[in-house]
């Protein structure tokens, strides 16, 4: 029996890791002085690990072997992590990413339903508020019993832990569930954690492994913008 959507917010909610990270962090590493600049094909790569700060340090690792680093290199990447929040949230109050199609319409009808909502994503806390405030409605943090947000919990996904932890505070079961996810990362972690998901593309993921979705689609659609089922079936 149904009683909760739990909602990964990048990608799911809104497109935003393009147009909305990615400038943040150029911003912050260009007001920082450094030579880090990450185009859309770059961040596509480094799209595979998942949180800021932790995308940073892989960034580092992988690209850039022969870049000094400072004596103290986590207190560099939080202070640019926290420009770089500075930056992304100020891109969202400007209305500079919309949700995607389909999620607003879906949001309302599960609460008209009695559904319960959730939120489980690796995104920073602030950035899930100024999304929800300034795409979804003035009220829409109240319209999640529970955000679970960033460094609540230290494993990000692919790890389960987020989904753990968002099942136990609302005190649910995986099959009273269904996550909503739209990369390797986020399937990956919802399947870990027992939950049905469904799953829609974004450029950035269209290609990663969805073998474990319920069910694949293009979007979430609104009636004059039909979603397209690219595996599974609506009604499984
Ligand atoms: C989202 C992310 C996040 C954002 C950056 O993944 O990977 O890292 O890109 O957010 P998911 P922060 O959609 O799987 O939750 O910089 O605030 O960490
Ligand atoms: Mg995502």
């Amino acid at each position: 029996h149904l009683k909760a959507l739990i909602f990964d917010v990048d990608g799911t909610l809104a497109d935003t890791e393009r147009d909305g990270h990615r400038v943040a962090f150029n911003k912050a590493f260009a007001a920082a002085g450094l030579d880090w600049e990450w185009d859309t094909a770059l961040y596509g790569q480094l799209l595979a690990v998942a949180g800021g700060k932790e995308r940073m340090k892989y960034y580092l690792d992988r690209f850039r072997p022969d870049w000094p680093r400072p004596q103290n290199l986590d207190a560099l990447i939080a202070d640019l992590h926290k420009a770089k929040t500075r930056y992304y949230t100020e891109l969202l109050a400007e209305g500079a990413i919309p949700l995607r199609p389909g999620v607003k319409r879906l949001l309302t009808e599960a609460r008209e339903a009695g559904l319960r909502l959730a939120i489980a994503t690796t995104t920073t806390p602030a950035n899930v508020t100024a999304l929800l405030e300034n795409a979804l409605a003035a009220d829409g943090v109240s319209w999640f019993e529970i955000i679970a947000a960033g460094d609540v919990v230290p494993a990000k996904k692919p790890a389960p832990d987020i989904y753990f932890y968002t099942l136990e505070r609302m005190r649910l079961s995986p099959q009273e569930c269904l996550a909503f996810e739209d990369s390797a990362n986020g399937i990956q972690a919802a399947t870990a954690s027992r939950l049905a998901t469904i799953i829609t593309i974004t450029d950035y993921t269209k290609d990663h492994d969805f073998r474990d979705a319920a069910l694949v689609l293009d979007c979430l659609g609104e009636p004059d913008y039909p979603f397209q089922v690219i595996r599974g079936e609506v009604g499984w």
